[in-house]
């Protein structure tokens, strides 16, 4: 089914939004440059498979060939995950420069968002969002910004802890966009469940996250709702043992000279490795809590049936 020329919704993604069935949008952006092969492809393998178990339709987005798919069958996600692919990192300034070019790639939480709210989707599950980079005052994700100005319901583990959550937090206040924590009072730091920072609500339910969402968006407000959902405490890791990482991570992206696009990945990857693959598997887990709490939301959230112009 087509909305616009560039868009490329699957059929069963399609059938669910067109039947008001509850559809949970996922990024690509970890398949291609966050994790490795081939667990990125179990991982993406796996997130589908929590959603559907949950009842809801996973729609997972990526641009392949100068197409916006949304919705991937088996063989797609598998060219996707293929280490040896040109596949690049789409952000919202992207889309496009690969759309006009014909190109592939995974597409960051910001892009993910474009193309999830273009389609009529209103639940996103993510692993962390980008946010202000340490020390770089003028490295801040293309997600902020996004969050700032789309409708739809993103849940991650917080931010990624390579950056500087406290400006992170401060960057979303500014944005008008509210941070709940699910069952928690705290914001989570990817890995592990404490970073010391509030959220702005605590909420327990999915039902009272949507009830927040729908209140917002009936005000007018088109800006995200943040869903904070902390790592359980048997699988997070310590926040002292994996700063050490981080910090020599850090220290070795400023060393090589490492910026723009490519410093998220760099810092993810040396994480893990400094880490013996911890870090890896701390990240696999809350990909899969997210992708479940997504689904409850989701399926929380009955949207009105949209009119397709076929
Ligand atoms: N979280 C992960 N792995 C990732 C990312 C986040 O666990 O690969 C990606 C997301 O797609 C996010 C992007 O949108 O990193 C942020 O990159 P940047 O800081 O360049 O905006
Ligand atoms: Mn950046």
């Amino acid at each position: 089914m087509h909305i616009n020329k560039h868009l490329v919704i699957h059929s069963e993604v399609a059938r669910a939004l067109k039947n008001a069935r509850p559809v949970v949008a996922l990024e690509s952006t970890l398949i291609t440059h966050g994790l490795p092969y081939p667990e990125n492809l179990e991982l993406a393998a796996e997130m589908e498979q929590i959603i559907r178990q949950e009842g809801a339709t996973p729609a997972t987005i990526a641009v392949l060939q100068g197409k916006v798919h949304v919705g991937l069958d088996k063989d797609e996600l598998e060219k996707l995950a293929q280490p040896g692919e040109a596949r690049r990192k789409i952000s919202a300034r992207d889309f496009g420069i690969v759309l006009a070019r014909g190109e592939s790639g995974g597409t960051t939480v910001a892009a993910t968002m474009i193309a999830a709210h273009a389609s009529g989707i209103k639940v996103f599950a993510t692993g962390g969002i980008g946010g202000v980079h340490r020390g770089a005052s003028y490295d801040v994700s293309a997600d902020l910004p996004q969050l700032g100005s789309t409708p739809l319901i993103v849940v991650c583990a917080g931010a990624k802890a390579i950056l500087d959550l406290p400006a992170t937090i401060e960057y979303l206040e500014t944005l008008g966009v509210p941070v709940i924590g699910y069952q928690t009072d705290e914001f989570p730091a990817f890995y592990s469940r404490d970073s010391g920072l509030p959220v702005t609500v605590r909420a327990d339910t999915p039902a009272e996250i949507v009830r927040i969402a729908r209140a917002q968006w009936e005000m007018g407000i088109l800006r995200a709702v943040l869903v904070a959902n902390p790592l359980p405490v048997e699988l997070a890791l310590p926040a002292a043992e994996i700063e050490e990482k981080i910090q020599v991570a850090l220290q070795e992206a400023q060393q090589s000279h490492i910026t723009g696009a490519a410093v998220t990945p760099f810092l993810l990857r040396r994480v893990s490795e400094l880490s013996q693959r911890k870090s890896l598997e701390a990240n696999l887990a809350l990909l899969h809590h997210n992708a479940r709490l997504g689904a409850q939301i989701a399926c929380e959230f009955v949207p009105e049936p949209r009119v397709y112009q076929v």
